[in-house]
């Protein structure tokens, strides 16, 4: 089978140093494209991107977004773009190289065997680099909390490394997502799952930012937290 077309979303803030090294890396994957969701980060990171996609014409987009800022909208906006797009896979990474770009087709091979693919650090194999203890403890109480909850047989519901195959991110109902930050990566893997969708979890190394800042409004930190 010939290697699976992949669009990956990257929603942007103030990433503007981080975002050139990590395009490079990704056009190394040669069936990958990249839509960069960009909120008027104050950095100028929308107008590096711009350059990005001159450099790499025709495989790196940039969408501007004016509306109010946040992940979740962000992700709304690039899922309603990519769901029309010519490509086997649409794939949701981080900016920052906390999601490491070498990792990426392990997860878009998943999709051959899998609706969506979660980038797991919290199955055998996976892990987290640079976090504190409590963070550490934090994140693996949220995660059993929402197992629990959700009756979710996922290890790592918040991750936000992820692959999606396309007709699989079709059939999400778009219109009905209410979150507009973080807990938008658990509504997502719930409504899917809810539908049937098949989730695999594939390890991943986790490596907190070392470039800027994270920049999480305060309404969002409890999911921050949890994330
Ligand atoms: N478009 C957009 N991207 C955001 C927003 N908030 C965070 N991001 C991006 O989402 C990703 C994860 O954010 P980050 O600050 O690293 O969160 P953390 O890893 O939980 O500390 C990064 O690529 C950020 O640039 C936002 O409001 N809008
Ligand atoms: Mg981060």
């Amino acid at each position: 089978m010939t290697e699976p077309r992949a669009l990956v979303i990257v929603p942007t803030y103030n990433e503007r140093q981080n975002l050139p090294p990590l395009t490079d890396q990704l056009m190394q994957h040669p069936n990958v494209r990249l839509l960069v969701v960009d909120d008027q980060s104050p950095d100028g990171t929308g107008e590096v991107a711009d350059a990005l996609a001159q450099q790499y014409t025709g495989r790196v987009e940039v969408m501007h977004r004016t509306g109010r800022r946040g992940l979740g909208r962000s992700y709304l906006d690039g899922f309603r773009r990519a769901v029309s797009e010519n490509v086997d896979v649409v794939c949701q990474m981080d900016a920052d190289f906390s999601h490491n770009p070498a990792q990426l087709p392990a997860l878009i091979a998943g999709v051959a065997h899998a609706d969506l693919v979660l980038g797991s650090r919290y199955v055998p194999g996976g892990e987290v680099v640079n976090w504190p203890l409590r963070r550490v403890l934090l994140s693996r109480f949220a995660n059993g909390y929402i197992r629990t909850v959700t009756r979710l047989d996922v290890r790592d519901c918040t991750t936000g490394y992820r692959c999606w195959r396309l007709g699989a991110l079709g059939r999400l109902p778009l219109d009905r997502i209410r979150s507009e930050g973080y807990s938008f990566l658990i509504e997502t893997l719930f409504m899917a799952a809810r539908s049937g969708a098949r989730v695999a979890e594939v390890p991943i190394s986790f490596v907190e930012r070392r470039q800027g800042e994270s920049k999480l409004s305060r309404g969002d930190s409890a999911c921050r937290w949890l994330h």
